[in-house]
């Protein structure tokens, strides 16, 4: 069972067990498993765990492959490259039910005050990096300058690669532990961590971290991401319930 990191301030699943598992006929039919079974059942949830940890695994397998870094990173991308965006090219886009929609360059997020914070990046296939050193801009200060509208409820992230999609409510994203981070480790983010700029959300499994982040919309709904489109939980809370994390 992964332990949350004591560095940051600890914060309670909301809906613990209330994960949505859509796309699971996707996930089955990509791991060649056909749909059987039944959701319900802790033994089939399990192995249904697993086998999602399996396509993670194999989709980091892709052309880029996946490439056990020094610091014990394991580095992701589900096209199988990494999208080049220069420093200078770089916009990060807050729009969709918001008062001030933003565009904003590098060099503006790093003029925003800055926030850092270390913790352990805890994947949900089980591996995990201690220590890791973040420095950005708080999501939450950001939307204070964007401005949610009434009716607004949630995030929707997309990124530089075309396909990856992340989400978070609103409540969660106002918690000061998550950042669109521009320093990993003491230097910029790389290219293959999701540099220039990724979302880091510390109290979450780490594939809600979405790299090269090109924009936020705020929404309506929750839509589920990637991952959750293929079977993960909506609901990442390190260690909450409907983690898988705590059986792998
Ligand atoms: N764009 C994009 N973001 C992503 C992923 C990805 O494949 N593409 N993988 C996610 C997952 S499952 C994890 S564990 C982390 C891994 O971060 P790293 O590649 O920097 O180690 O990135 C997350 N963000
Ligand atoms: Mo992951």
């Amino acid at each position: 069972m992964p332990t949350p990191d004591s560095s940051v301030d600890r914060v309670e699943p909301e809906d613990a067990g209330g994960g949505a598992r859509v796309g699971r006929r996707v996930v089955l039919s990509m791991l060649g498993l056909g749909v059987v079974g039944t959701l319900f059942g802790a033994g089939v949830q399990s192995g249904l765990a697993r086998g999602l940890a399996a396509a993670e695994g194999r989709a980091s397998h892709g052309l880029a492959g996946l490439i056990p870094g020094s610091d014990r990173f394991r580095i992701y991308t589900v096209t199988g490259g990494f999208p080049e965006v220069s420093d200078e090219d770089y916009r990060l886009s807050v729009t969709g039910m918001v008062r001030h929609p933003l565009t904003l360059t590098l060099e503006e997020l790093r003029a925003l005050p800055p926030t850092s914070l270390t913790h352990t990046f805890q994947c949900v296939t089980g591996w995990q990096v201690p220590d890791v050193h973040w420095r950005g801009v708080r999501l939450g200060d950001l939307l204070d300058l964007a401005e949610p509208t009434s009716g607004a409820t949630a995030l929707h992230f997309t990124s530089y690669d075309g396909l990856y999609t992340e989400s978070l409510t609103l409540e969660q994203a106002r918690t000061r532990d998550i950042l669109v981070a521009y320093d990993m480790l003491g230097a910029p983010v790389t290219r293959e961590h999701g540099g220039p700029v990724r979302l880091y959300v510390a109290p979450m499994y780490g594939y809600k971290s979405a790299k090269w982040l090109k924009g936020i919309q705020v929404v309506d709904r929750v839509e589920p991401g990637f991952w959750e489109q293929n079977g993960y939980p909506v609901n990442a809370w390190i260690g909450s319930t409907s983690g898988l994390g705590g059986i792998l």
